[in-house]
Protein backbone atom coordinates (compact mmCIF):
# COMPACT_ATOMS: atom_id res chain seq x y z
CA UNK A 1 0.00 0.00 0.00
CA UNK A 2 3.38 2.30 -0.06
CA UNK A 3 2.44 2.74 -3.41
CA UNK A 4 -0.92 4.00 -3.07
CA UNK A 5 0.37 6.40 -0.20
CA UNK A 6 2.96 7.80 -2.02
CA UNK A 7 0.82 9.01 -4.86
CA UNK A 8 -2.15 10.05 -2.77
CA UNK A 9 0.79 12.44 -1.19
CA UNK A 10 1.98 13.63 -3.98
CA UNK A 11 -1.47 14.87 -6.08
CA UNK A 12 -3.55 17.37 -4.81
CA UNK A 13 -7.16 18.31 -5.71
CA UNK A 14 -8.17 21.86 -6.59
CA UNK A 15 -8.11 23.91 -3.30
CA UNK A 16 -10.96 26.75 -3.62
CA UNK A 17 -10.70 28.02 -0.51
CA UNK A 18 -7.36 29.80 -0.84
CA UNK A 19 -9.48 31.61 -3.42
CA UNK A 20 -10.84 33.80 -0.83
CA UNK A 21 -8.37 36.41 -0.82
CA UNK A 22 -8.54 36.42 -4.50
CA UNK A 23 -11.98 39.31 -4.21
CA UNK A 24 -9.27 41.68 -2.28
CA UNK A 25 -6.40 40.87 -4.71
CA UNK A 26 -8.54 42.28 -7.17
CA UNK A 27 -9.95 45.13 -5.56
CA UNK A 28 -6.46 45.99 -4.86
CA UNK A 29 -5.34 46.05 -8.40
CA UNK A 30 -8.33 47.89 -9.59
CA UNK A 31 -7.80 50.71 -6.89
CA UNK A 32 -4.56 50.92 -8.05
CA UNK A 33 -5.42 51.26 -11.42
CA UNK A 34 -7.79 54.19 -10.91
CA UNK A 35 -5.16 55.93 -9.21
CA UNK A 36 -3.10 56.06 -12.21
CA UNK A 37 -5.49 55.98 -15.01
CA UNK A 38 -8.23 58.36 -13.24
CA UNK A 39 -6.64 62.10 -12.38
CA UNK A 40 -4.82 62.01 -16.00
CA UNK A 41 -8.48 61.34 -17.39
CA UNK A 42 -10.20 63.69 -14.96
CA UNK A 43 -7.73 66.18 -16.25
CA UNK A 44 -8.14 65.99 -20.12
CA UNK A 45 -11.77 65.91 -19.48
CA UNK A 46 -11.93 69.71 -18.06
CA UNK A 47 -9.17 70.83 -20.75
CA UNK A 48 -11.55 69.64 -23.23
CA UNK A 49 -14.50 71.01 -21.57
CA UNK A 50 -12.33 74.48 -21.37
CA UNK A 51 -11.71 74.41 -24.72
CA UNK A 52 -15.56 74.63 -26.28
CA UNK A 53 -16.10 78.34 -24.99
CA UNK A 54 -18.92 79.29 -21.81
CA UNK A 55 -22.00 77.59 -23.55
CA UNK A 56 -20.44 74.31 -25.21
CA UNK A 57 -18.02 73.73 -21.83
CA UNK A 58 -21.75 74.23 -20.10
CA UNK A 59 -23.46 71.28 -22.22
CA UNK A 60 -19.85 69.29 -21.80
CA UNK A 61 -19.94 68.86 -18.52
CA UNK A 62 -23.26 68.53 -17.64
CA UNK A 63 -23.41 65.58 -20.03
CA UNK A 64 -20.24 64.12 -18.38
CA UNK A 65 -21.57 64.97 -15.03
CA UNK A 66 -24.38 62.90 -15.75
CA UNK A 67 -23.03 59.72 -16.63
CA UNK A 68 -20.64 60.05 -13.91
CA UNK A 69 -23.54 60.17 -11.51
CA UNK A 70 -24.95 57.04 -13.32
CA UNK A 71 -21.86 55.43 -13.15
CA UNK A 72 -20.89 56.42 -9.72
CA UNK A 73 -24.63 55.87 -8.33
CA UNK A 74 -24.93 52.10 -9.89
CA UNK A 75 -22.16 51.29 -8.45
CA UNK A 76 -22.85 52.38 -5.06
CA UNK A 77 -26.02 50.97 -5.01
CA UNK A 78 -25.00 47.45 -5.96
CA UNK A 79 -22.20 47.95 -2.78
CA UNK A 80 -24.93 48.73 -0.99
CA UNK A 81 -27.39 46.19 -1.78
CA UNK A 82 -24.71 43.56 -0.92
CA UNK A 83 -24.07 45.16 2.26
CA UNK A 84 -27.80 45.02 3.03
CA UNK A 85 -28.27 41.19 2.31
CA UNK A 86 -24.82 40.28 3.85
CA UNK A 87 -26.36 42.08 7.02
CA UNK A 88 -29.65 40.87 6.67
CA UNK A 89 -28.00 37.37 6.52
CA UNK A 90 -25.97 37.96 9.56
CA UNK A 91 -29.45 39.10 11.41
CA UNK A 92 -30.74 35.68 10.52
CA UNK A 93 -28.64 33.49 11.77
CA UNK A 94 -28.64 35.64 14.93
CA UNK A 95 -32.15 35.30 15.46
CA UNK A 96 -31.79 31.45 14.83
CA UNK A 97 -29.87 30.86 17.67
CA UNK A 98 -32.01 32.65 20.03
CA UNK A 99 -34.20 31.42 22.17
CA UNK A 100 -37.62 31.80 21.37
CA UNK A 101 -38.28 34.03 24.64
CA UNK A 102 -36.03 36.47 23.53
CA UNK A 103 -37.69 37.04 20.38
CA UNK A 104 -40.56 39.89 19.91
CA UNK A 105 -43.89 38.58 18.88
CA UNK A 106 -43.04 39.82 15.28
CA UNK A 107 -39.59 38.02 15.12
CA UNK A 108 -41.12 34.83 16.45
CA UNK A 109 -43.78 34.95 13.74
CA UNK A 110 -41.72 35.94 10.80
CA UNK A 111 -39.25 32.89 11.63
CA UNK A 112 -41.99 30.85 12.02
CA UNK A 113 -43.88 31.36 8.68
CA UNK A 114 -39.78 31.44 6.85
CA UNK A 115 -39.06 27.70 8.22
CA UNK A 116 -42.88 26.52 7.00
CA UNK A 117 -41.39 27.83 4.19
CA UNK A 118 -38.47 26.53 3.89
CA UNK A 119 -39.53 22.75 4.82
CA UNK A 120 -41.69 23.05 1.88
CA UNK A 121 -38.51 24.12 -0.55
CA UNK A 122 -36.91 21.05 1.70
CA UNK A 123 -39.52 18.55 0.68
CA UNK A 124 -38.90 19.45 -2.74
CA UNK A 125 -35.59 18.39 -2.60
CA UNK A 126 -36.08 14.49 -1.57
CA UNK A 127 -35.83 11.71 -3.62
CA UNK A 128 -37.49 9.60 -1.63
CA UNK A 129 -41.28 10.18 -0.45
CA UNK A 130 -41.43 8.37 3.12
CA UNK A 131 -40.16 11.08 4.73
CA UNK A 132 -41.95 13.68 2.94
CA UNK A 133 -45.39 12.64 3.21
CA UNK A 134 -44.35 12.34 7.02
CA UNK A 135 -44.10 16.20 6.95
CA UNK A 136 -47.11 17.02 5.48
CA UNK A 137 -49.00 16.32 8.43
CA UNK A 138 -46.54 18.16 10.96
CA UNK A 139 -47.28 21.21 9.06
CA UNK A 140 -50.65 20.99 8.82
CA UNK A 141 -51.06 20.57 12.08
CA UNK A 142 -48.41 23.62 12.87
CA UNK A 143 -50.60 25.93 10.23
CA UNK A 144 -53.77 24.16 12.03
CA UNK A 145 -52.98 25.57 15.94
CA UNK A 146 -51.12 28.64 14.61
CA UNK A 147 -54.38 29.99 12.99
CA UNK A 148 -56.75 28.30 15.84
CA UNK A 149 -54.61 29.64 18.35
CA UNK A 150 -55.38 26.13 19.86
CA UNK A 151 -53.21 26.02 23.57
CA UNK A 152 -52.66 22.14 24.51
CA UNK A 153 -51.63 21.85 28.01
CA UNK A 154 -50.14 18.47 28.76
CA UNK A 155 -49.60 16.52 32.28
CA UNK A 156 -46.87 15.04 33.38
CA UNK A 157 -45.05 12.90 36.37
CA UNK A 158 -44.21 9.72 38.13
CA UNK A 159 -47.11 6.88 38.02
CA UNK A 160 -49.60 7.47 40.47
CA UNK A 161 -48.96 11.58 41.22
CA UNK A 162 -52.57 11.89 40.11
CA UNK A 163 -52.65 13.47 36.53
CA UNK A 164 -55.56 11.81 35.81
CA UNK A 165 -57.67 13.08 38.44
CA UNK A 166 -56.39 16.11 38.44
CA UNK A 167 -57.53 17.02 34.59
CA UNK A 168 -60.36 15.65 35.55
CA UNK A 169 -60.81 17.77 38.43
CA UNK A 170 -60.06 20.43 35.93
CA UNK A 171 -62.43 19.21 33.63
CA UNK A 172 -65.13 19.11 35.97
CA UNK A 173 -65.95 15.25 34.98
CA UNK A 174 -64.39 11.99 34.92
CA UNK A 175 -63.04 11.69 31.77
CA UNK A 176 -59.83 9.88 32.48
CA UNK A 177 -59.80 6.95 34.50
CA UNK A 178 -57.61 6.67 37.79
CA UNK A 179 -56.76 3.87 40.00
CA UNK A 180 -54.58 3.45 43.26
CA UNK A 181 -52.44 1.02 41.11
CA UNK A 182 -50.17 2.54 38.77
CA UNK A 183 -49.67 2.62 35.17
CA UNK A 184 -53.49 3.21 34.28
CA UNK A 185 -53.02 5.30 31.49
CA UNK A 186 -51.41 3.75 28.73
CA UNK A 187 -51.88 6.21 26.25
CA UNK A 188 -52.29 9.72 25.25
CA UNK A 189 -56.01 11.32 25.68
CA UNK A 190 -57.23 14.82 25.52
CA UNK A 191 -60.06 16.71 26.89
CA UNK A 192 -61.36 20.46 26.17
CA UNK A 193 -61.06 22.63 28.96
CA UNK A 194 -64.44 23.07 29.59
CA UNK A 195 -65.21 27.50 29.76
CA UNK A 196 -62.60 27.64 27.11
CA UNK A 197 -62.32 25.51 23.76
CA UNK A 198 -59.15 26.17 22.73
CA UNK A 199 -57.45 24.75 24.92
CA UNK A 200 -57.26 20.84 25.45
CA UNK A 201 -56.06 19.43 28.58
CA UNK A 202 -53.59 16.37 27.81
CA UNK A 203 -53.50 13.09 29.99
CA UNK A 204 -49.91 11.02 29.24
CA UNK A 205 -49.05 7.41 31.11
CA UNK A 206 -46.84 7.62 34.33
CA UNK A 207 -43.13 8.07 33.68
CA UNK A 208 -42.03 5.19 35.51
CA UNK A 209 -38.16 5.45 37.04
CA UNK A 210 -35.83 3.32 35.67
CA UNK A 211 -32.35 3.39 37.60
CA UNK A 212 -33.59 6.74 38.84
CA UNK A 213 -33.99 8.34 35.60
CA UNK A 214 -37.40 8.88 34.24
CA UNK A 215 -38.36 8.14 30.67
CA UNK A 216 -36.36 11.20 29.44
CA UNK A 217 -37.03 10.00 25.86
CA UNK A 218 -40.87 9.19 26.00
CA UNK A 219 -41.33 12.58 28.52
CA UNK A 220 -39.41 14.54 25.79
CA UNK A 221 -41.29 13.74 23.19
CA UNK A 222 -44.43 13.88 24.79
CA UNK A 223 -43.46 17.03 25.55
CA UNK A 224 -42.74 18.65 22.09
CA UNK A 225 -46.10 19.45 21.19
CA UNK A 226 -47.35 21.36 25.03
CA UNK A 227 -47.32 24.82 25.13
CA UNK A 228 -48.05 24.57 29.05
CA UNK A 229 -46.85 21.79 31.00
CA UNK A 230 -48.24 20.45 34.44
CA UNK A 231 -45.81 18.78 36.08
CA UNK A 232 -47.40 16.32 38.96
CA UNK A 233 -46.15 15.60 41.86
CA UNK A 234 -47.17 14.36 45.45
CA UNK A 235 -44.09 14.80 47.64
CA UNK A 236 -40.35 16.36 47.45
CA UNK A 237 -38.77 15.98 44.25
CA UNK A 238 -37.36 12.84 43.15
CA UNK A 239 -33.96 13.58 40.95
CA UNK A 240 -35.73 12.00 38.22
CA UNK A 241 -38.66 14.84 38.43
CA UNK A 242 -35.63 17.57 38.83
CA UNK A 243 -34.06 15.97 35.72
CA UNK A 244 -37.31 15.82 33.80
CA UNK A 245 -37.40 19.78 34.71
CA UNK A 246 -33.98 20.57 33.37
CA UNK A 247 -34.85 19.06 30.49
CA UNK A 248 -38.36 21.10 30.17
CA UNK A 249 -36.57 23.88 30.53
CA UNK A 250 -34.17 23.43 27.86
CA UNK A 251 -36.62 22.74 25.88
CA UNK A 252 -38.31 26.74 27.20
CA UNK A 253 -41.28 24.61 28.06
CA UNK A 254 -43.44 26.89 30.67
CA UNK A 255 -43.95 24.78 33.41
CA UNK A 256 -46.31 24.52 36.69
CA UNK A 257 -45.58 22.34 39.61
CA UNK A 258 -48.38 20.77 41.09
CA UNK A 259 -48.20 19.60 44.39
CA UNK A 260 -51.15 17.19 44.38
CA UNK A 261 -52.75 14.64 47.37
CA UNK A 262 -52.42 17.83 49.87
CA UNK A 263 -54.32 16.38 51.97
CA UNK A 264 -51.60 14.11 52.98
CA UNK A 265 -49.59 17.03 54.90
CA UNK A 266 -50.21 19.03 57.81
CA UNK A 267 -50.63 22.63 56.49
CA UNK A 268 -47.21 23.33 57.99
CA UNK A 269 -45.25 20.62 56.09
CA UNK A 270 -47.06 21.50 52.98
CA UNK A 271 -45.47 24.96 53.36
CA UNK A 272 -41.94 23.70 54.03
CA UNK A 273 -42.59 21.55 51.20
CA UNK A 274 -43.72 24.04 48.34
CA UNK A 275 -40.97 26.27 49.99
CA UNK A 276 -38.17 23.85 49.41
CA UNK A 277 -39.13 22.82 45.38
CA UNK A 278 -39.60 26.51 44.96
CA UNK A 279 -35.93 26.60 46.49
CA UNK A 280 -34.73 23.63 44.07
CA UNK A 281 -36.95 25.23 41.00
CA UNK A 282 -35.45 28.39 41.27
CA UNK A 283 -33.68 28.77 38.49
CA UNK A 284 -36.36 28.07 35.82
CA UNK A 285 -39.32 28.20 37.59
CA UNK A 286 -41.52 30.98 39.20
CA UNK A 287 -42.49 31.07 42.68
CA UNK A 288 -46.18 31.61 41.67
CA UNK A 289 -46.19 28.60 39.18
CA UNK A 290 -45.96 26.17 42.37
CA UNK A 291 -49.13 25.74 43.58
CA UNK A 292 -50.51 22.49 45.54
CA UNK A 293 -53.36 21.10 44.72
CA UNK A 294 -55.96 18.68 46.06
CA UNK A 295 -57.34 16.34 42.83
CA UNK A 296 -60.15 13.86 44.99
CA UNK A 297 -62.67 14.09 47.27
CA UNK A 298 -60.90 12.69 50.61
CA UNK A 299 -62.53 11.84 54.06
CA UNK A 300 -60.99 13.28 57.24
CA UNK A 301 -61.48 11.95 60.31
CA UNK A 302 -62.64 14.20 63.04
CA UNK A 303 -63.79 14.01 66.95
CA UNK A 304 -66.81 15.90 67.31
CA UNK A 305 -67.92 17.10 70.88
CA UNK A 306 -72.31 16.58 71.36
CA UNK A 307 -73.38 19.65 73.67
CA UNK A 308 -73.85 16.62 76.54
CA UNK A 309 -69.86 16.62 76.54
CA UNK A 310 -70.30 13.00 74.11
CA UNK A 311 -67.61 12.42 72.04
CA UNK A 312 -68.15 11.59 68.42
CA UNK A 313 -65.73 9.87 66.14
CA UNK A 314 -66.67 10.60 62.38
CA UNK A 315 -65.61 10.72 59.35
CA UNK A 316 -65.88 14.19 56.54
CA UNK A 317 -65.59 14.88 53.64
CA UNK A 318 -62.28 17.00 52.19
CA UNK A 319 -63.62 18.32 48.77
CA UNK A 320 -61.08 19.09 46.49
CA UNK A 321 -58.65 21.87 45.89
CA UNK A 322 -58.28 22.82 42.15
CA UNK A 323 -59.29 26.61 42.34
CA UNK A 324 -56.10 28.48 42.97
CA UNK A 325 -54.04 26.03 40.33
CA UNK A 326 -57.37 26.99 37.65
CA UNK A 327 -57.00 30.52 38.18
CA UNK A 328 -53.38 30.42 37.88
CA UNK A 329 -53.87 28.76 34.48
CA UNK A 330 -56.46 31.21 33.22
CA UNK A 331 -53.79 34.05 33.97
CA UNK A 332 -50.91 32.22 31.95
CA UNK A 333 -53.02 31.61 29.33
CA UNK A 334 -54.62 34.98 28.89
CA UNK A 335 -50.98 37.16 29.58
CA UNK A 336 -48.95 34.69 27.80
CA UNK A 337 -50.80 32.67 25.89
CA UNK A 338 -49.96 33.49 22.58
CA UNK A 339 -46.79 33.86 22.79
CA UNK A 340 -46.32 30.21 24.37
CA UNK A 341 -47.72 28.83 21.11
CA UNK A 342 -45.66 31.06 19.44
CA UNK A 343 -42.48 30.03 21.06
CA UNK A 344 -43.74 26.43 21.21
CA UNK A 345 -44.87 26.10 17.59
CA UNK A 346 -41.23 27.92 16.33
CA UNK A 347 -39.59 25.18 18.29
CA UNK A 348 -41.14 22.70 16.46
CA UNK A 349 -40.35 23.88 13.06
CA UNK A 350 -37.13 24.70 14.17
CA UNK A 351 -37.06 21.06 14.53
CA UNK A 352 -38.74 20.09 11.64
CA UNK A 353 -36.27 22.26 9.64
CA UNK A 354 -33.08 20.38 11.02
CA UNK A 355 -35.17 16.98 10.43
CA UNK A 356 -35.97 17.89 6.97
CA UNK A 357 -32.57 18.97 6.09
CA UNK A 358 -31.06 15.83 7.33
CA UNK A 359 -33.43 14.11 5.45
CA UNK A 360 -32.66 15.78 2.32
CA UNK A 361 -28.67 15.48 2.75
CA UNK A 362 -29.45 11.40 3.28
CA UNK A 363 -31.65 11.14 1.07
CA UNK A 364 -28.91 12.75 -1.51
CA UNK A 365 -26.20 10.17 -0.05
CA UNK A 366 -28.51 7.27 -0.97
CA UNK A 367 -28.58 8.73 -4.51
CA UNK A 368 -24.85 8.94 -4.69
CA UNK A 369 -24.38 5.21 -2.86
CA UNK A 370 -26.69 4.02 -5.62
CA UNK A 371 -25.06 5.66 -8.47
CA UNK A 372 -21.67 4.35 -7.28
CA UNK A 373 -23.04 1.38 -6.82
CA UNK A 374 -24.00 0.68 -10.31
CA UNK A 375 -20.78 2.27 -11.83
CA UNK A 376 -18.71 -0.32 -9.92
CA UNK A 377 -20.59 -3.41 -10.95
CA UNK A 378 -20.20 -1.78 -14.76
CA UNK A 379 -16.39 -1.42 -14.20
CA UNK A 380 -16.43 -5.17 -12.02
CA UNK A 381 -18.37 -6.75 -14.90
CA UNK A 382 -16.06 -5.25 -17.94
CA UNK A 383 -13.02 -6.72 -15.51
CA UNK A 384 -14.93 -10.43 -15.25
CA UNK A 385 -15.99 -10.74 -18.97
CA UNK A 386 -12.39 -9.91 -20.65
CA UNK A 387 -9.09 -11.07 -18.75
CA UNK A 388 -6.50 -12.05 -17.81
CA UNK A 389 -4.86 -8.99 -19.74
CA UNK A 390 -7.52 -5.82 -19.24
CA UNK A 391 -6.73 -3.93 -21.62
CA UNK A 392 -9.70 -2.43 -22.94
CA UNK A 393 -11.53 -3.29 -19.92
CA UNK A 394 -9.17 -0.98 -17.93
CA UNK A 395 -9.72 2.10 -20.77
CA UNK A 396 -13.86 1.35 -20.04
CA UNK A 397 -12.80 1.75 -15.97
CA UNK A 398 -11.22 4.63 -17.03
CA UNK A 399 -14.31 6.25 -18.66
CA UNK A 400 -16.72 4.57 -15.75
CA UNK A 401 -15.24 6.52 -13.07
CA UNK A 402 -14.74 9.84 -14.95
CA UNK A 403 -18.61 9.60 -16.08
CA UNK A 404 -19.25 8.32 -12.13
CA UNK A 405 -17.23 11.59 -11.34
CA UNK A 406 -19.31 13.46 -13.11
CA UNK A 407 -22.96 12.48 -12.15
CA UNK A 408 -21.87 11.98 -8.36
CA UNK A 409 -21.18 15.98 -8.87
CA UNK A 410 -24.42 16.67 -10.42
CA UNK A 411 -26.07 14.75 -7.70
CA UNK A 412 -24.38 17.34 -4.77
CA UNK A 413 -24.93 20.13 -7.24
CA UNK A 414 -21.21 20.70 -7.80
CA UNK A 415 -19.84 22.31 -11.04
CA UNK A 416 -17.90 19.79 -12.65
CA UNK A 417 -18.34 18.86 -16.21
CA UNK A 418 -16.53 15.90 -18.19
CA UNK A 419 -13.06 17.75 -18.50
CA UNK A 420 -12.97 19.24 -14.66
CA UNK A 421 -13.94 15.26 -13.71
CA UNK A 422 -11.19 13.99 -15.79
CA UNK A 423 -8.74 16.73 -14.30
CA UNK A 424 -9.78 16.20 -10.86
CA UNK A 425 -9.04 12.43 -11.13
CA UNK A 426 -5.71 13.14 -12.51
CA UNK A 427 -5.23 15.41 -9.64
CA UNK A 428 -6.31 12.52 -7.18
CA UNK A 429 -3.62 10.85 -8.40
CA UNK A 430 -1.65 10.78 -11.70
CA UNK A 431 -0.90 7.40 -10.71
CA UNK A 432 -4.54 6.57 -9.87
CA UNK A 433 -5.15 7.17 -13.90
CA UNK A 434 -2.44 5.46 -14.09
CA UNK A 435 -2.62 1.97 -12.38
CA UNK A 436 -6.26 2.25 -14.31
CA UNK A 437 -4.78 3.03 -17.63
CA UNK A 438 -1.67 1.74 -17.85
CA UNK A 439 -1.08 -2.00 -17.66
CA UNK A 440 2.42 -2.11 -16.39
CA UNK A 441 0.25 -1.01 -13.19
CA UNK A 442 -2.73 -3.18 -13.31
CA UNK A 443 -1.17 -5.72 -12.22
CA UNK A 444 0.09 -4.55 -9.28
CA UNK A 445 -3.17 -3.07 -7.46
CA UNK A 446 -4.38 -6.65 -9.06
CA UNK A 447 -2.29 -8.46 -6.73
CA UNK A 448 -2.33 -5.79 -3.59
CA UNK A 449 -6.16 -6.59 -3.57
CA UNK A 450 -5.33 -10.31 -4.07
CA UNK A 451 -3.70 -10.18 -0.91
CA UNK A 452 -5.78 -8.58 0.99
CA UNK A 453 -8.81 -10.67 0.21
CA UNK A 454 -6.54 -13.71 1.21
CA UNK A 455 -5.97 -12.21 4.81
CA UNK A 456 -10.17 -12.35 4.36
CA UNK A 457 -11.27 -15.73 6.31
CA UNK A 458 -13.28 -18.19 4.57
CA UNK A 459 -13.80 -15.88 1.09
CA UNK A 460 -11.83 -19.16 -0.85
CA UNK A 461 -9.43 -18.54 -3.79
CA UNK A 462 -10.39 -15.72 -5.94
CA UNK A 463 -8.95 -15.66 -9.42
CA UNK A 464 -8.80 -14.77 -13.05
CA UNK A 465 -11.42 -12.95 -14.15
CA UNK A 466 -13.62 -12.75 -11.18
CA UNK A 467 -10.93 -11.34 -8.87
CA UNK A 468 -10.13 -8.18 -12.20
CA UNK A 469 -13.76 -7.54 -11.41
CA UNK A 470 -13.84 -7.06 -7.87
CA UNK A 471 -10.62 -5.11 -7.77
CA UNK A 472 -12.18 -2.83 -10.55
CA UNK A 473 -15.34 -2.73 -8.62
CA UNK A 474 -13.55 -1.80 -5.17
CA UNK A 475 -11.32 0.80 -6.86
CA UNK A 476 -14.58 2.35 -8.29
CA UNK A 477 -16.52 2.53 -5.07
CA UNK A 478 -12.92 3.82 -3.52
CA UNK A 479 -13.18 6.71 -6.05
CA UNK A 480 -17.15 6.94 -5.46
CA UNK A 481 -16.50 7.05 -1.92
CA UNK A 482 -14.12 9.97 -2.12
CA UNK A 483 -15.57 12.16 -4.53
CA UNK A 484 -18.69 11.63 -2.51
CA UNK A 485 -17.03 12.92 0.72
CA UNK A 486 -15.32 15.85 -1.41
CA UNK A 487 -18.77 17.21 -3.53
CA UNK A 488 -20.37 16.65 -0.15
CA UNK A 489 -18.55 19.62 1.87
CA UNK A 490 -18.78 21.87 -1.80
CA UNK A 491 -15.58 20.41 -2.79
CA UNK A 492 -13.43 22.21 0.28
CA UNK A 493 -10.40 20.67 1.63
CA UNK A 494 -10.93 17.70 3.62
CA UNK A 495 -9.63 17.09 7.14
CA UNK A 496 -6.10 16.87 6.76
CA UNK A 497 -5.74 16.69 3.30
CA UNK A 498 -7.32 14.96 0.67
CA UNK A 499 -4.43 12.24 0.98
CA UNK A 500 -5.80 11.79 4.54
CA UNK A 501 -9.53 11.15 3.08
CA UNK A 502 -8.45 8.95 0.21
CA UNK A 503 -6.65 6.68 3.03
CA UNK A 504 -9.66 6.76 5.39
CA UNK A 505 -11.86 5.48 2.60
CA UNK A 506 -9.43 2.91 1.21
CA UNK A 507 -9.76 1.54 5.03
CA UNK A 508 -13.16 1.84 4.86
CA UNK A 509 -13.53 -0.32 1.42
CA UNK A 510 -10.68 -2.81 2.39
CA UNK A 511 -12.15 -3.10 6.04
CA UNK A 512 -12.97 -7.32 6.35
CA UNK A 513 -16.18 -6.99 6.90
CA UNK A 514 -16.92 -4.81 3.54
CA UNK A 515 -14.42 -7.02 1.37
CA UNK A 516 -16.68 -10.09 2.40
CA UNK A 517 -19.52 -8.50 1.48
CA UNK A 518 -18.17 -7.26 -1.43
CA UNK A 519 -17.26 -10.64 -2.85
CA UNK A 520 -20.21 -12.46 -2.07
CA UNK A 521 -22.57 -9.79 -4.34
CA UNK A 522 -19.52 -10.44 -6.87
CA UNK A 523 -19.76 -13.76 -6.60
CA UNK A 524 -24.24 -13.64 -6.95
CA UNK A 525 -23.91 -11.40 -9.82
CA UNK A 526 -21.72 -13.49 -11.91
CA UNK A 527 -23.17 -16.63 -11.12
CA UNK A 528 -26.33 -14.67 -12.55
CA UNK A 529 -24.76 -14.03 -15.59
CA UNK A 530 -23.14 -16.87 -16.08
N1 LIG B 1 -55.36 11.32 48.90
C1 LIG B 1 -55.37 11.72 47.64
N2 LIG B 1 -55.34 10.80 46.69
C2 LIG B 1 -55.35 11.23 45.40
C3 LIG B 1 -55.38 12.60 45.07
N3 LIG B 1 -55.36 12.69 43.73
C4 LIG B 1 -55.33 11.45 43.25
N4 LIG B 1 -55.32 10.55 44.24
C5 LIG B 1 -55.30 9.10 44.13
O1 LIG B 1 -54.05 8.68 43.60
C6 LIG B 1 -54.21 7.48 42.83
C7 LIG B 1 -53.60 7.66 41.46
O2 LIG B 1 -54.33 8.62 40.76
P1 LIG B 1 -54.33 8.74 39.16
O3 LIG B 1 -55.05 9.98 38.83
O4 LIG B 1 -54.74 7.46 38.55
O5 LIG B 1 -52.78 8.96 38.98
P2 LIG B 1 -52.00 9.02 37.60
O6 LIG B 1 -50.84 9.89 37.85
O7 LIG B 1 -52.89 9.37 36.48
O8 LIG B 1 -51.51 7.52 37.50
P3 LIG B 1 -50.98 6.72 36.21
O9 LIG B 1 -51.84 7.09 35.05
O10 LIG B 1 -51.11 5.30 36.62
O11 LIG B 1 -49.56 7.12 36.06
C8 LIG B 1 -55.71 7.23 42.77
O12 LIG B 1 -56.06 6.27 43.70
C9 LIG B 1 -56.30 8.57 43.12
O13 LIG B 1 -57.58 8.45 43.74
C10 LIG B 1 -55.42 13.55 46.14
O14 LIG B 1 -55.43 14.76 45.96
N5 LIG B 1 -55.41 13.04 47.40
MG1 LIG C 1 -53.28 8.41 34.79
Amino acid sequence: MNFLRHLLNRNRMPQPWKNQGLGLVVLLVLVGAGLIYVPSWVASIIREGNELGPVGKWVYFSIVGIGSILVLGTFGYLLWTLYVAKLRKEKRREIRNRSPHELSSDERRNELEENLRNISDLQGEMFDGDFRDQVDPMIDRIEAKLEGGHLEIIAFGTISSGKSSLLNALAGRDTFSTDIVGGTTVRRNQVEWPGNNNVQLIDTPGLGEVDGALHQEIATDSAQDADIVLLVVDGPLRHSEFQLLELLAKMDKRVLICLNKEDWFTDSDKAKLLQQITQQTKDFIEPEDILSVRSRMTKRRRIRVLPDGQEIDEEVDVPLSIEPLARRMMQVIKKDGTDLLLANLLMQSRGLVEKARKEVEASIDRQANQLINRYMWAAGGTGALTSPLPVVDIAAGVAISTKMVVDLAKIYRQDVDLDVAVSLLGQLGKQLLGFLGVQLAAPIITMAVASLLKSVPGLGTITGGALQGIVMALVTRWIGNVFMVYFKHGMQEPEGGLAALARREWANVTDTQYLRKLVQEARQRYAERK
